[in-house]
């Protein structure tokens, strides 16, 4: 595969780690309902320490979320999401550990990015917030652009694809269009697929299974109208604790495994992820995911030897 030459040192961006390795962003989801971990970091304290646990335990980016979007979840009003996040942003920033903040709301983007957080992850890609754009081309921020079809309460109804892969490129496609029309340098932009939003299990596995050339945008189908032909984006990948990783390990009677049970099987998503080129893995639990990511790049320097 041509992108397991790639090693996270070409993407170097701005205020955040840069390795010959794919990267880790540990999550602090400071919400009493995300899916896998919801109720457990609410409080600010506890959410900080939890997040100095993931820095001392080798995440590179620590992403710190107020709002949950687990498949179903209900909106919270920007006042609440800000109330969560910012204390907690703002003591791992002190502590000198880079923060993303993982919000779909322009004003939370601001509020985090003035407490210190240096990479904004928006679920949506802009879609949610249309101030949002605009606000991290202005802040001069990396911003991560997620594949996105709709908000929780009904984003299942919307897992539907002819081919899944294609879409999934020309959505984020276009999104890197709006979004750079709007201002934001291509350069500070990182793509995700998106796994498990809008996404049935088979199509988290293509998609993985397309992760190498994921980020490479008007490359298939020859130069893109808006001139990022060929351009090759970081991408992010989250696959830790979802759905289709429990449905895979399923008991005989079909019970599909819990969150915590299927770490093991994010480490192994983490190891092809980082082998197929992914720039960073966002994940729950670090240490393995910080081992798996140092096999894949030695995995992938003795591969350049052999060529
Ligand atoms: N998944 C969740 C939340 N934020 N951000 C990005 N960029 N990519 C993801 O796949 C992603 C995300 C949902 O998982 P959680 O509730 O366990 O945090």
């Amino acid at each position: 595969m041509a992108s397991s030459s790639v090693t996270g040192r070409q993407y170097a961006l701005p205020g955040l780690p840069s390795e010959d390795r794919c990267l880790v962003m540990g999550v602090v989801n400071v919400t009493p309902d995300s899916f896998s971990d919801g109720g457990v970091w609410l409080g600010a304290d506890a959410a900080v320490a939890h997040g100095l646990d993931l820095a001392a335990q080798g995440a590179d980016i620590v992403d710190v979320g107020g709002e949950s979007t687990r498949p179903g979840a209900q909106r919270i009003p920007a006042e609440e999401e800000i109330r969560r996040v910012q204390p907690v942003i703002t003591e791992l920033a002190r502590a000198g550990v880079p923060v993303s903040v993982d919000t779909m709301r322009a004003r939370v983007a601001e509020l985090a990015i003035e407490a210190g957080a240096v990479l904004v992850n928006d679920v949506s890609g802009g879609l949610a917030d249309p101030h949002m754009p605009r606000l991290v081309a202005k802040a001069s921020v990396p911003y991560v652009v997620m594949h996105w079809r709709g908000h929780s309460h009904d984003m299942n109804s919307r897992a539907i694809y002819r081919d899944v892969v294609a879409e999934v490129r020309d959505e984020l496609s276009q999104r890197v269009d709006a979004v750079v029309a709007e201002g934001v340098d291509p350069s500070m932009i990182v793509l995700d697929p998106g796994l498990g939003f809008s996404k049935l299990s088979e199509h988290n596995w293509l998609l993985l299974a397309a992760l190498g050339d994921l980020g490479c945008l008007g490359a298939a189908g020859g130069p893109h109208p808006s001139g990022h032909a060929r351009h090759r984006f970081p991408v992010l990948v989250g696959a830790s604790r979802k759905r289709f990783l429990g449905r895979l390990l399923a008991a005989a009677d079909g019970t599909p495994r819990t969150f915590a049970g299927s770490d093991d099987a994010t480490v192994a998503t983490t190891a092809l992820a980082a082998a197929a080129g992914a720039w960073c893995v966002r994940v729950h639990k670090v240490p393995a995911n910080a081992d798996a990511v140092r096999v894949a790049a030695a995995w992938q320097a003795a591969r350049a030897d052999l060529a």
